[in-house]
């Protein structure tokens, strides 16, 4: 374990009354799941050893521990992306920290633009899949064979069962689910239509600045990785509109309910 790893794991196990089994990673506008965590402990971002403060709109910068469900969890209200010029070693340290302190589960979410035409904005999307678009990967560098593999396997990057599980959640619940392929872009900007046909051509299904890495990393330390993206607006070229931020946060106003209803079931299932 890195210096930076470490420090930050004594840090939170102090805080802990037990062992998160279930981490979740909070994307734009969703961090709403983590007000329904009990007996809550919030270790703000700030506070943690080698932590950067997350600067993003619609993200807070805090750690929510506690249950949900039933199921002891730590939650990461707001996420740490590349585009904000943090290296893939900070975006990715929280998933490193979640594993260190006992983890083995972790439910990854985002706010994704759709790629695939059949989408619309509102549509919760199972990730079955991804695709690295980042140009670059959390794991370059030496590798600590006591956290992983130099060469992971990524034929299973969003774990099966964990799959099915959301997929007979939704059914249970009533709530529509698509499935498809994630693409991770650095950004900050939106594609270009011209890139959103690549995308498309490539097999994506919907395209976000996220999520990539930290399954990367995940996945290179053993966690089981189930993967929720809300798709918040469509991708460039397929309406005739321009692209806000603001229209990403207001349609996951819209969809909270049934985020906030499936992932506290899929949870209290795990
Ligand atoms: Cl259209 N693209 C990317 N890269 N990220 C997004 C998005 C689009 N919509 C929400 N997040």
């Amino acid at each position: 374990m890195t210096n930076a790893l470490i420090e930050a794991k004594q840090f939170i196990e102090g805080k802990l009354t037990k062992k998160p089994q279930v981490g979740l990673i909070l994307g734009s506008g969703l961090g709403v799941l983590a007000d329904e965590i009990q007996e809550a402990v919030t270790v703000p971002y700030s506070d943690i050893p080698g932590f950067p403060t997350s600067t993003v709109a619609g993200h807070k910068g805090q750690l929510v521990i506690g249950t949900l469900n039933g199921k002891s969890v730590v939650a990461m209200q707001g996420r740490f992306h590349f585009y904000e010029g943090y290296d893939m070693s900070l975006v990715t340290l929280p998933v490193r920290v979640m594993k260190a302190i006992g983890v083995t589960d972790l439910i990854v979410t985002n706010a994704a633009g759709g790629v695939n035409e059949s989408y619309e904005p509102g549509d919760l999307m199972l990730i079955e899949d991804h695709i690295n678009n980042f140009g670059t990967n959390p794991l370059i560098g030496p590798n600590d064979e006591e956290m992983g593999p130099r060469f992971p396997d990524m034929s299973e990057a969003y774990t099966k069962d964990h799959l099915s599980l959301a997929t007979e959640t939704a059914k249970e619940l009533g709530v529509n689910v698509q499935k498809g392929v994630y693409v991770g872009n650095t950004g900050p900007c939106y594609e270009t239509p011209a890139e959103v046909r690549m995308l498309r051509a490539m097999g994506g299904d919907a395209v976000g600045m996220s999520t990539v890495p930290e399954v990367i990393v995940a996945r290179h330390s053993g966690l089981k990785v189930l993967g929720i993206s809300c798709i918040s607006n469509m991708a460039a070229g397929i309406l005739d509109q321009p692209l806000h931020h603001d229209e990403v946060i207001e349609t996951t106003e819209k969809v909270k309910a049934n985020f906030l209803a499936l992932v506290k079931e899929i949870v209290g299932k795990m």
